[in-house]
């Protein structure tokens, strides 16, 4: 399988004013495409060119040393990016709100309330130094759902002795600098508040519906 750019759901300027077009113009093709080329080369004409990236990532160990890294990265980049797209929606048309049903009842059981985990998962993202990613997670073991944060492209896929955070991510919010700072500069916190409007519920709901099967 040779990995390839998802097509957006959305136009490139569905998300403004929380998230501009130019940023995610930039983001979504040139960002995201040179993650899909830099594995696919890495990856060609190997036993593991054929892995979906979900899979790769959880198999980063069986790579030689020269690849190791540039999967990690590259692969890693290709997933969370997939998944960020995916879980975002115009305000107002499917972005925004609460969740409901069996996932609000689990961040209530996790967090208290839903606006205890947007008051921690913000703050996931803001401590986050560096580049890196917030995450809301589904661990089959204690069947609880939990906020953490990792370096890079690094996602919880890739386990706890990897990425320093494990589960089956849900939700993911990029806070890498090219993710908000043509418009937001360096005001982290402000993206982060204005991006809860983007945030498409029913598909987390999908994606917790899926890991919990
Ligand atoms: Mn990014």
């Amino acid at each position: 399988m040779t990995y390839a750019l998802p097509t957006l759901p959305y136009a490139l300027n569905a998300l403004e004013p929380f998230i501009d077009a130019q940023t995610m113009e930039i983001h979504s093709q040139k960002h995201h495409g040179a993650y899909v080329t830099n594995a696919n080369k890495a990856l060609e004409g190997t036993q593991w060119a054929s892995l979906p990236a979900e899979v790769m990532i959880t198999r980063l160990g069986e790579l030689p040393d020269d690849k190791r890294g540039v999967v990690r990265n590259n692969a890693g980049g290709h997933v969370n990016h997939s998944m960020f797209w995916a879980t975002m929606a115009p305000a107002g048309k499917g972005g925004g709100g609460t969740p409901t049903g069996d996932l609000l009842e689990a961040i209530n059981a996790a967090f208290g309330s839903f606006d205890n985990f947007k008051g921690q998962f913000a703050d996931a993202a803001t401590k986050r130094f560096g580049s890196g990613w917030a995450w809301l997670c589904w661990h089959a073991g204690n069947k609880k759902l939990q906020i953490c944060s990792t370096a890079n492209q690094d996602n919880p896929l890739m386990g706890e002795s990897v990425a320093g955070c494990g589960g089956v991510p849900l939700l993911g919010l990029d806070v890498w600098e090219h993710a908000y700072y043509l418009k937001y500069q360096n005001r982290r916190a402000d993206y982060i508040g204005a991006w809860w409007n983007v945030v498409n519920w029913s598909e987390v709901a999908s994606n917790f519906a899926k890991a919990r099967k």
